[in-house]
């Protein structure tokens, strides 16, 4: 089934200069790569894209590191896209990430935290997600009986590269 992820470069990731290489991967597993921005992140903004692990004792350090630096937000498009993408970023600790996986090549291996990239987890974060970092390109409008609409990509908004 074609699916849309969200795909962000980490302040690692930015600074190790992985972009070319990661959209290469990505493009070569016949994923498409689009809406690719650099963003500065805020703190609201992280709490809400890591809700899920607020209360974990390494949360401030989560925060601050997405606060380090740029990030390169991406939407990837393609055949079971979620999963595929999930598969070519690796294990969350990049020291159990297989070689040839993104965090496996490139992730820190001392520092579970560096993993230098995220990928949606779910159909459910994905749609979040994108909603969540692509304001710009939700159609907000509401039914006739005055219910917001669920969130969806406006027709044509998706601007490819390839
Ligand atoms: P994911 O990025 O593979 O989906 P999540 O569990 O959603 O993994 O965690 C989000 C991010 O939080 C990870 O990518 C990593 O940067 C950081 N993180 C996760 N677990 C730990 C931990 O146990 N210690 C330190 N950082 C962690
Ligand atoms: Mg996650």
């Amino acid at each position: 089934m074609k699916e849309s992820t969200y795909v962000m470069l980490k302040p690692d990731g930015v600074r190790k200069k992985i972009f070319e290489q990661v959209v290469a991967r990505f493009e070569k597993a016949e994923l498409k790569v689009s809406n690719i921005k650099i963003m500065h992140l805020f703190p609201e903004i992280v709490k809400e894209h890591y809700i899920h692990l607020i209360d974990k004792p390494f949360y401030p350090i989560l925060e601050e590191y997405l606060l380090s630096g740029p990030v390169i937000a991406m939407i990837v498009e393609g055949d079971d896209a979620i999963k595929r993408v999930r598969d070519l970023i690796g294990a969350t600790n990049s020291k159990d990430a297989l070689p040839g996986t993104i965090r496996g090549d490139y992730g820190d291996k001392t520092n579970c935290t560096y993993n230098v990239i995220h990928g949606s987890d779910s159909a459910e974060s994905a749609a979040n997600e994108i909603a969540r970092f692509y304001p710009e390109l939700m159609d907000m409008s509401k039914d006739s009986d005055g219910t917001q609409k669920k969130l969806f990509l406006k027709p044509g908004c998706i601007k490819h590269n390839n």
